[in-house]
């Protein structure tokens, strides 16, 4: 046996023994890449020294990982609405990393000078107050796991399945940890006047988005948030100040907060009339709906990660999350709803926040499969199939869409985007 042929002998035993293919009745793991950098060899980056510390003083990812991204040129690349999908196949556990967390402005992304920032809190307050970025990050600050879902999420599909993967279909929802000051503090500082039982908040971008938050909110979990996932809140997601209302729909999270105004009744803005509001079909248009409800999607096998040449064990995984708290349970099918199993659900499983659930599954290659997830929150609330949801809110929405997503794994392991009869 010649050198070469007995270390790809030997090497082929590694990898049968490694992957486990055998064990799960799939294929043995195809060779690839340069033989000379895998094992038993050394590789070739243990040869040398790598670059320092110096080089490199904020981190970036591999250059091997570029592919992954949030912007998709066919979406709506201008400025006065822009728009971004995270890549949720690509996603590991929970947390979105800020640079592919989703991105949604109606006005671009202003460049707000930390120094200039002003926060102000007026209207029906004792004491009008305006803070600095320094005053807010002075006072007692909490940091919190919290989902961020655009109430478009999913908009395109009501009518239909449209669009050809995960990113497309729930792209739109993305997880972090959120640093800053609780808002009921800053109230206690104005002091609220009797009377008080409504917010206004605006964002100090080109879109001036304002949003009535009921001052219930604002006094429960609200975070006026200057961290995300330990260091400054990204420009895109509202650099230097963002308010943080878990659960509530995305477009409520106003960015570059610049006013919190007090007020006793809701402001009707047209971010509340004429967009974000759900046309139902008795011509009533429901409004002010605030919650994201209970939602699911299964992330892997999804039509960017496909089965093809990887019958045998597959790993079911997904999220799930709710705006009205925690998820208690993730039923998984992979008949289109005839059979449901519970996954397992990984922890940290948090209050309002993505939890990732995953379950075993075996592929027989050129088998059919649909694969459907189903979320039920600690409330009891249940996500509804398609069917049920057009049943109530007729087709006329883009908003506020948590249909359970089917999948087709169709025989040869190619993943599609498909709604069927319940
Ligand atoms: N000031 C301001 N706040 C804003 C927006 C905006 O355009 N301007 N977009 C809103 C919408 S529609 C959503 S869904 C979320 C998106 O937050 P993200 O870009 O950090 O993902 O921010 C909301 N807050
Ligand atoms: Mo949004």
């Amino acid at each position: 046996m010649s050198e070469t042929t007995r270390q790809a002998a030997s090497r082929r035993g590694l990898l049968l023994a490694a992957a486990g293919a055998a064990a799960a009745g799939g294929r043995p793991v195809a060779a690839a890449g340069n033989p000379e950098n895998q094992p038993p060899n050394l590789p070739e980056w243990g040869r040398s020294l790598g670059p320092g510390v110096i080089e490199e003083p904020y981190g970036t990812r591999s250059r091997h990982e570029t592919a992954v991204r949030r912007y998709v040129p066919w979406l709506t690349p201008d400025r006065i609405s822009s728009v971004s999908f995270t890549p949720l196949h690509e996603m590991h556990g929970i947390i979105t990393p800020s640079g592919l967390h989703f991105e949604r402005h109606h006005g671009g992304v202003p460049d707000v000078d930390p120094e200039d920032y002003r926060l102000m809190i007026h209207g029906m307050v004792e004491r009008p107050l305006v803070f600095t970025l320094a005053d807010l990050k002075r006072l007692p600050a909490v940091s919190r796991i919290h989902f961020l879902e655009c109430p478009a999420n999913g908009g395109m599909e009501w009518r239909g399945s449209q669009m050809s993967g995960v990113q497309f279909t729930h792209g739109m929802l993305s997880c972090s940890e959120w640093t800053g000051v609780p808002l009921k503090l800053l109230l206690a500082q104005a002091g609220l006047r009797p009377g008080a039982s409504w917010l206004l908040a605006e964002g100090g971008d080109a879109s001036h988005l304002a949003r009535s938050i009921p001052l219930a909110k604002a006094l429960d979990d609200a975070i006026v948030a200057y961290g995300q996932n330990g260091e400054a809140v990204r420009p895109q997601q509202g650099y230097p100040v963002r308010l943080v209302l878990p659960g509530y729909e995305g477009n409520m999270w106003i960015k570059w907060l610049r006013r919190i105004e007090v007020g006793d009744r809701p402001w009707f803005t047209r971010w509340e009339t004429r967009t974000y509001t759900d046309l139902l079909p008795s011509g009533l248009a429901r409004q002010f709906t605030f919650v994201n409800e209970v939602n699911s999607v299964i992330t892997s096998p999804c039509p960017e990660k496909p089965l093809n040449g990887r019958p045998g064990f597959v790993e079911i995984s997904g999220l799930a999350w709710s705006g009205a708290g925690a998820i208690r349970r993730v039923d998984v099918s992979v008949d289109g709803g005839d059979n449901w199993r519970t996954a397992t659900l990984q922890p940290p499983v948090l209050d309002k926040a993505c939890t990732r659930f995953s379950i075993p599954w075996e592929w027989r290659e050129g088998q059919r499969a649909f694969l459907q997830s189903r979320a039920i929150d600690e409330t009891g609330r249940v996500q509804p199939s398609i069917q049920a949801l057009r049943g109530v809110r007729g087709v006329e929405s883009i908003y506020h869409r948590n249909a359970i997503q089917t999948w087709l794994v169709e025989p040869d392991g190619t993943v599609v985007n498909v709604q069927i009869d319940a």
